[in-house]
């Protein structure tokens, strides 16, 4: 199992012999474990983080399907909602899918991975200030954006986030956003 580094804290030790007063820099794994990276004066700490991040995220890499695009995709079959899912791609370094899910050769690519998990899912698709715009920033167009016929519909008038719809032939479907399901998240190494 990997390990991810859910928080990093500061102490600073208030000792008056201490002239610089600086503190010490931990990080806190996902196991619970504190784990020390220096003195948070040392400008090396963000480094040391930065290269742990790193070697994690190459480790967790290696058990993700890398497509032709050359990033790394993953199904998680835990049921969560769209800022959850979210959030657990980006403790891993990675996003919900956006690029792979756009473009057709990718998409098809990876749709055995989502059909394994044979239920809905959510991508890295949501709605912003009335607009879907893809996780990297891409707006969605008609041409980008692989909708079932008559999505998206807004039913209800909550519906801000995007999943892969099962029930239809695995095309797109907008839905409220606190519904729970797997996620597809993507990395770039
Ligand atoms: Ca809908």
């Amino acid at each position: 199992m990997n390990l991810y580094i859910i928080e990093t804290l500061c102490l600073f030790i208030i000792n008056t012999s201490l002239a610089a007063g600086g503190g010490h820099c931990y990080t806190k794994w996902e196991n619970g474990r504190w784990v020390s990276v220096g003195d948070c004066n040392n400008p090396s700490a963000e480094d040391v983080l930065g290269q742990l991040r790193k070697s994690v995220k190459a480790k967790e890499l290696k058990t993700w399907y890398r497509a032709s695009n050359g990033f790394y995709y993953k199904l998680f079959n835990d049921q969560v909602n769209y800022a959850t899912a979210k959030s657990n791609c980006q403790k891993r370094g990675a996003d919900l899918a956006s690029a792979g899910v756009r473009d057709s050769t990718i998409r098809r690519e990876i749709m055995p991975l989502i059909k394994a998990g044979n239920d809905s899912t959510w991508i890295g698709l949501s709605k912003f200030e009335g607009k879907f715009i893809w996780g990297d920033d891409v707006i969605s167009t008609p041409i980008n954006t692989d909708w079932h016929e008559g999505e998206p519909n807004n039913l209800g008038g909550d519906e801000d986030c995007v999943h892969f719809w099962p029930e239809n032939k695995w095309h797109l479907n907008d839905l409220a956003c606190n519904r729970d399901m797997k996620y597809i998240c993507e990395a770039r190494a």
